[in-house]
């Protein structure tokens, strides 16, 4: 019996320089203007991201600010706005949730949607596609590239390739004649050190890693056999679709059990910090703070405190963690402490 496999169509979309682009879109005086997002020049720090007329300067994302600064002396340097950026990437999320509940956020700018249907053209395909880069640009204001193909490999590369504002789709069983002639840096997987590597065997191309037979990459274990099928324009990946979060958690076991207040209250504080930052970085807020007290013989109690008011603050989540720990310790020796916080919502 002969099985027909269902094509499948996945469309990745990225936005065009994210976090400077809402700042232009917030503040409309900076539209054009050589925006740098990220630390300021004269500290230590570095780029979050340029703008794309600050990007013909030199300037780009990861580089020092400092350097920056050098590059593009006219730049716009501005704070890091993470919880604004958030907001945005939420409405655009949200925005896909209307062509597929197959959507994978892959960072805070960009996302794979499967939308593959039996028996849909690929001509859908690309409808769905414009649609979305339509009404980013209509409902948000923001600007992003469309890539598509039958896999996410594909798909990620051509989102890529014509930025800002691009839409380049494969069509079904172009793959390989796409990415030939693309450097083999565009791979996953292909760091500098395995392109310097793979360009001393005289490989340059994706199509000139596809020549070559997969023993040859064997000195790359498993990973050559994965890029020598990208390099066929293979790729099974599935597009993984998140679960809500529910809560945020962080433990530490003790290196060994201690009583010792001071220690024990210090391990709180630096759970409650990255606790803070992780809920900062997702944009969300919770109500409910939990405190988790594990005792050597292993028995385990945690304790919670409802607020009315969703919080992220550092402050107020280690005043609660605190103060749970105060009236529920009974300052026996500890072996492992945890904070978390639940009953998550995004800030309002
Ligand atoms: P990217 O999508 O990599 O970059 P971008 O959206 O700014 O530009 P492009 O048009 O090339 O897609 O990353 C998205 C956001 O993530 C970016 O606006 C800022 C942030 N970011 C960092 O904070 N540090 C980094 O090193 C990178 C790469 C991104
Ligand atoms: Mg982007």
């Amino acid at each position: 019996m002969i099985k027909l496999e269902l094509i499948r169509y996945i469309i990745h979309v990225d936005l065009d320089a994210f976090f400077t682009s809402v700042e232009e879109l917030l503040d409309p005086s900076l539209k054009g203007k050589p925006i740098i997002v990220g630390a300021d020049p004269k500290l230590r720090g570095v780029v979050a991201t340029a703008s794309y007329a600050a990007r013909r300067y030199g300037v780009h994302s990861a580089m020092p600010s400092r350097t920056a600064g050098r590059l593009c002396p006219q730049g716009i340097f501005l704070p890091v706005r993470k919880e604004v950026y958030q907001e945005y990437s939420r409405k655009v999320m949200a925005i896909f949730q209307d062509y597929s509940p197959r959507v994978e956020k892959v960072s805070i700018d960009e996302a794979f949607l499967d939308v593959s249907q039996e028996s849909a053209p690929f001509s859908h395909t690309l409808d769905i596609g414009h649609d979305i880069q339509k009404r980013i640009r209509s409902q948000i204001g923001l600007s992003c590239s469309v890539g598509i193909g039958t896999n996410k490999l594909v798909a990620k590369i051509a989102s890529d390739l014509r930025k800002p504002q691009g839409f380049v789709a494969v069509p079904p069983g172009q793959e390989r004649k796409f990415l030939s002639p693309l450097p083999i840096g565009r791979l996953w997987g292909v760091g500098p050190r395995t392109e310097s590597f793979l360009k001393s065997m005289g490989i340059r191309t994706i199509g000139d890693l596809s020549q070559v037979s997969s023993e040859k990459l064997s000195f790359l274990g498993k990973r050559g056999a994965i890029l020598w099928r990208q390099s066929q324009g293979l790729d099974e990946r599935e597009v993984e679709v998140q679960r809500p979060i529910k809560s945020v958690g962080r433990e530490h076991t003790f290196n060994e059990d201690t009583e010792d207040q001071k220690e024990v209250e210090a391990t709180l504080t630096s759970l409650v910090l990255s606790v803070s930052d992780e809920l900062r970085e997702l944009g969300l807020k919770g109500r409910t703070i939990t405190l988790k007290l594990r005792y050597p013989d292993f028995t385990t109690h945690t304790f919670s405190k409802t607020q009315d008011e969703a919080t992220s603050s550092k402050e107020t989540i280690r005043e609660q963690i605190l103060g749970l720990l105060h009236s529920h310790w009974e300052l026996k020796k500890l072996r492992l402490v945890g904070v978390r916080v639940s009953t998550l919502a995004p800030p309002a």
